[in-house]
């Protein structure tokens, strides 16, 4: 039987454990600033910013939700960027993806100061990843943080364990891939050429699911005992499902995140300590 990983209740824990920091923080003289920019009107990017928003004003985080027109030019959403970057009260800068097609979104992350990019998004930052430099700051993708601190506050060993990612964007995989190898695990990254998919799920200790389809990998395609991890946010029929199959999968698993209220939640928490850290980089 499955433990099911709380990442909702995880992430409560967490923020507590911020909101002091913070106040602290704001005490010696400067609350941590967070500048979101939502571009258009999405209505799943507006959920997602408005829950970044609320998660920041709760712990005392000073927020600024920047909202721009569909038709927003690249130009002027650079130099956006540019006075944000310039701004002393502001840590972080996050632009909520994904933009309107007409702009490049490789463009718009090299825009930001990568002291202030709380997504990771910025080659500085995926580069300090990369290159497994921990000497100088460096912000992680908040999804891939989430995930090792959820195994990390489950006690979850990862050395020696055979880690499999379904998923090779630049957002989840590739990052979880490296943070994952960075803690010794033996690390697989799967996708959709990848032949005869199920036997190379079936060998994870540790599977990672970041395809974004609806219950693509279920039982059968991995072995008892799995710690099985749902970053998928996919909406059938209203719902939210995840990537796993849930009941077939935690069937076989020792662990298991549900969807909703697993990895998601520890998204927006490692956003706010993304912007605590940033702060702290930048000082009062
Ligand atoms: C939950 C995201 C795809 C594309 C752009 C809690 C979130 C989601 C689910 C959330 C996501 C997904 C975010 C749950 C932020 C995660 O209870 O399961 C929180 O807000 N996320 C985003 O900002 O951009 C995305 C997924």
């Amino acid at each position: 039987m499955a433990r099911i990983i709380d990442g909702k209740g995880i992430a409560e824990v967490i923020r507590k454990e911020m909101k002091d920091e913070v106040a602290l923080l704001t005490k010696e003289g400067r609350a941590p600033g967070l500048a979101v920019i939502l571009v258009g009107d999405d209505p799943a990017s507006k959920t997602y910013v408005g829950s970044k928003e609320r998660a920041a004003r709760e712990l005392g985080i000073y927020s600024k939700v920047i909202r721009r027109e569909a038709g927003i030019s690249q130009d002027e959403l650079i130099g956006l960027i540019r006075e944000l970057n310039e701004d002393r009260n502001i840590d972080g800068i996050l632009v909520q993806l994904p933009l309107p097609a007409h702009i490049d979104e490789k463009a718009i992350i090299e825009a930001i100061d990568p002291g202030k990019d709380v997504d990771g998004f910025h080659p500085v930052n995926t580069g300090r990843l990369f290159n497994s430099q921990v000497d100088v700051p460096r912000f992680e993708p908040c999804t891939p943080l989430g995930i090792m601190e959820l195994l990390e506050r489950e006690g979850i060993e990862i050395e020696g364990k055979k880690a499999v990612v379904v998923g090779r964007s630049n957002i989840v995989g590739k990052p979880i891939a490296c943070l994952l190898l960075e803690k010794n695990a033996t690390v697989t990254i799967c996708h959709s050429r990848t032949r005869e998919l199920a036997k190379e799920t079936a060998q994870a200790d540790i599977l990672v699911a970041a395809v974004g389809k609806p219950a693509f990998i279920d039982g059968s395609m991995v072995k008892e005992g799995v710690i099985a991890i749902d970053v998928g946010i996919n909406r059938v029929d209203g719902k939210l499902v995840g990537d796993l199959d849930f009941p077939s999968v935690e069937k076989k698993s020792s662990y298991i995140t549900p969807v909703p209220g697993g990895v998601g939640p520890m998204t927006i928490a490692m956003l706010m300590k993304n912007t605590i850290k940033a702060r702290k980089y930048h000082g009062v």
